[in-house]
């Protein structure tokens, strides 16, 4: 890897709580760039895309809040995304709530013919209108990015979906919603809940998680959601669930996500300064990123 190109989308709208619009701040202020640097012959930092933070607005027939804001801005990810692939650079996306994930993988998808996507959370993010208990659309971007839910999500730039069942991997999931479950049964989703990492221990799940993407794919995408850590270690997160992945089984994960060469674009979300404790959570997403990029112990 030679180019790393940074860019930040302060989004909130796909959640209630405030505070995770401040997630790339928090990042950089954690010293992103700094601790990426030294791993790479060139890195930039685009700045963030412009977000705003209107009052929600939930589409009364849809049960999605704030679904054409979210579509809007995503949309205008997606092209930056697009434009960093294009100058031959490893676009990193800082969130944010996940619903970003909508518009990095709309971005990113235009450059592969099989994506596999890495979904590192303690949620399945597979929710649609009809299955969402809540309405927020941070607990759907995987399920748009498979095509499932509506259009103005699904259809980013144009075509859908943008990646196919049999190429995604879930790691951490301990909290599933029903039409969750469901649709990980129906498209026969490769999952590891928290149940898989205590019995296998991650250095297996890793070693299964590469093997099961790397003969299939043109490249893969990780989606780092921040809660799939324990709430011990990323007390700064909207939505946490307790008994998720520890600091170093994490480190241990990107480290053998480093080794493999497989990654080809990232994103880290749900950072929220608010809630966190002295920036703990975006300095551990920041350490994540340095083992991710290949940084040694020794
Ligand atoms: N996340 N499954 C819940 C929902 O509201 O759909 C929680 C989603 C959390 C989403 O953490 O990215
Ligand atoms: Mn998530
Ligand atoms: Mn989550
Ligand atoms: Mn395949």
């Amino acid at each position: 890897m030679k180019k790393l190109t940074i860019i930040g989308m302060p989004m909130d709208l796909g959640q209630m709580r405030r505070g995770v619009d401040m997630g790339p701040s928090a990042i950089r202020y954690a010293g992103v760039f700094e601790r990426l640097s030294t791993l790479f012959s060139s890195i930039e930092d685009w700045g963030d895309i412009s977000v705003g933070r209107p009052e929600t607005i939930i589409d009364e027939q849809s049960n999605l809040r704030n679904l054409h804001l979210i579509a809007e801005k995503n949309q205008r990810l997606a092209e930056m995304v697009d434009k960093i692939i294009q100058s031959k650079s490893f676009p990193l996306v800082l969130g944010g709530d996940h619903s970003i994930a909508i518009g990095t993988l709309a971005g990113v998808s235009k450059h592969y013919k099989n994506l596999g996507v890495i979904w590192y959370d303690a949620h399945g993010d597979l929710n649609t209108a009809e299955t969402s208990p809540s309405g927020n659309i941070h607990g759907m971007p995987l399920a748009a990015s498979l095509g499932y839910g509506h259009e103005l999500l699904t259809n980013l730039l144009g075509t859908s979906p943008k990646i196919k069942p049999e190429h995604v991997v879930i790691i951490g999931a301990r909290s599933l919603d029903e039409g969750e479950r469901k649709l990980i049964k129906e498209l026969g989703i490769k999952v590891f809940t928290m149940h898989e990492i205590d019995r296998l221990g991650m250095t297996k799940v890793m070693e299964e998680t590469i093997e099961y993407l790397k003969d299939h794919t043109d490249g893969v995408h990780l989606s780092l959601d921040l809660d799939g850590l324990d709430p011990n270690d990323a007390p700064g997160v909207g939505t946490p669930v307790p008994g998720g992945i520890s600091y170093r089984e994490s480190h241990l994960a990107m480290e053998m996500l480093a080794e493999s060469g497989l990654i080809t674009s990232a994103e880290f979300v749900e950072v929220n300064p608010i809630l966190d404790e002295r920036n703990k959570t975006a300095s551990l997403a920041v350490a994540l990123m340095g083992s991710l990029f290949g940084e040694k112990l020794l």
